[in-house]
């Protein structure tokens, strides 16, 4: 009997332990369809509205030079997450980051160098190559961590994990012709559930 009483109040207590955010999050599973002649290396997911609380990303985010491009083209970050850039190319290449039309960050690097760097604020940056003029790039840098990737070369679909139950305006981001261009549609997440949509473009 008194082993009894053990077991249940270890239940409880874990029970109670666990964070509330993670009693009422869902998954939000999709894919990105282009059609009318879009091509696309990738695609930037994100959902607008969602409040806090939610887990900061620690990760690095990483942004490659290679083969005089900048991979991924769009990249996704949380505020607080640093960016690395690489040079994966076997000659120099310089990471020129532009709020604006105000120049924040420039640094040249060789052949297997790195360079880091931290998003002061949310908001959209354009980083350029000065030795490479066809080079570019933007750093998205949001509030949550509620964003994907998609590369359309290899697959259309992505998962956001943990999102707090609600409606939500799910905004598709692409590049065309070198500007930012936002698709908008309205989604909703049901706790505990994988939510599908489909979103053709
Ligand atoms: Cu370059």
């Amino acid at each position: 009997m008194k082993r009894l009483i053990i077991v249940t109040s270890l239940i409880l207590y874990f029970g109670v332990g666990l964070p509330a955010a993670n009693l009422h999050t869902g998954t939000l599973t999709g894919k990105i369809e282009l059609t009318k002649g879009r091509k696309g290396e990738n695609s930037i997911v994100y959902l607008k509205g969602v409040k806090e609380p939610f887990v900061s990303l620690d990760q690095v985010a990483k942004m490659d030079q290679k083969g005089k491009t900048f991979v991924p083209h769009l990249l996704p970050v949380q505020k607080g997450q640093e960016v690395i850039f690489k040079d994966s190319d076997a000659f120099s290449h310089n990471v020129h980051i532009y709020w604006g039309k105000r120049s924040l960050f420039n640094q040249v690097q060789g052949p297997g160098q790195s360079s880091e760097w931290l998003p002061p604020r949310t908001g959209e940056y354009l980083v350029l190559c000065d030795i490479h003029r066809e080079m570019s790039a933007f750093v998205l840098v949001f509030e949550h961590p509620f964003f994907a990737v998609v590369d359309h070369q290899v697959s259309e679909e992505f998962t956001i994990e943990n999102i707090p139950a609600g409606t939500y305006t799910l905004v598709v981001v692409r590049e065309e012709r070198g500007d930012l261009k936002e698709y908008e549609q309205e989604i909703t997440v049901k706790a505990n559930e994988v939510n599908t949509v489909i979103i053709e473009l």
